[in-house]
């Protein structure tokens, strides 16, 4: 099985989760277009959901393919969120933000009774790290907020490189008009401690540990999909 059929396979069952008539939030990425994909053929045979998207891709995807979108201010309660990851560990902590939707995937979430995250094996790890932290940023103070980040992760005894992302010449800009910064602290063994250190840093408009968010997750390999709860 190569790595699409893994995603589609995970797709495949994250879809068995969504009943009729379901308010969903709409995750971004590789993995979560699967699902779109997948979705939009179930709508087209006469399933109704209505769904918020976390991203203007994932957005343009859904309008593409036929899937109903709201806005979440029309439907600020969600029933259940599908989204992918960069990592997850076995407490279903994750990195998230590799595709810079971090903000929107959170806050949608966040108005979600549900969320479940579907990867591929290549995702799952022990400790999370590997994978470079997004931490979306204002851009006014870049300089002082990445120092507070430093210094915020040398308290933790975590240190890195923190680069600005870039798209080509230009500085990558999220949805929400905001910078992200990847730090490469490698293993995080407090990813709790972090995740509220950073959320007490004013320029740190959000990062990509999502802790207590997903619900379950649906893990795709080369002998079919398991779940980690
Ligand atoms: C979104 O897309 C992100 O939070 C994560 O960064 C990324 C995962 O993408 P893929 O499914 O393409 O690996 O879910």
């Amino acid at each position: 099985m190569d790595a699409r059929e893994m995603k589609i396979k995970a797709a495949e069952a994250a879809l068995t989760h969504v009943e009729d008539g379901m308010r969903l939030g709409i995750g971004t990425g590789s993995t979560a277009e699967e699902f779109v994909r997948l979705l939009a053929e179930k709508v087209a045979g006469g399933l109704r959901v209505e769904g918020v998207p976390t991203s203007e891709r994932t957005a343009r995807l859904c309008v593409e393919l036929g899937v109903p979108l709201k806005s979440l201010d029309e439907l600020p309660e969600l029933d259940l969120t599908i989204d992918g990851a960069d990592e997850v560990d076995g407490k279903l902590r994750l990195i998230k933000g590799g595709g810079g939707a971090l903000l929107r995937e959170k806050i949608v979430a966040g108005a979600s009774q549900r969320m479940i995250v579907i990867a591929d094996e290549t995702k799952v790890v022990e400790t999370l790290g590997a994978f470079k932290l997004p931490i979306e940023v204002n851009p006014f103070g870049l300089v002082a907020t990445r120092i507070a980040i430093e210094k915020v992760a040398a308290r933790l005894g975590l240190s890195g490189a923190i680069a600005l992302r870039m798209s080509g010449a230009d500085t990558f800009m999220t949805d929400g008009g905001h910078y992200i910064l990847d730090a490469s602290f490698g293993r995080i063994p407090d990813a709790d401690a972090l995740a509220s250190n950073l959320n007490d840093i004013p320029g740190v408009v959000e990062h990509g540990l999502f802790i207590n968010m997903a619900s379950l997750a649906i893990i795709a390999g080369p002998a079919g999909a398991r779940t980690l709860t």
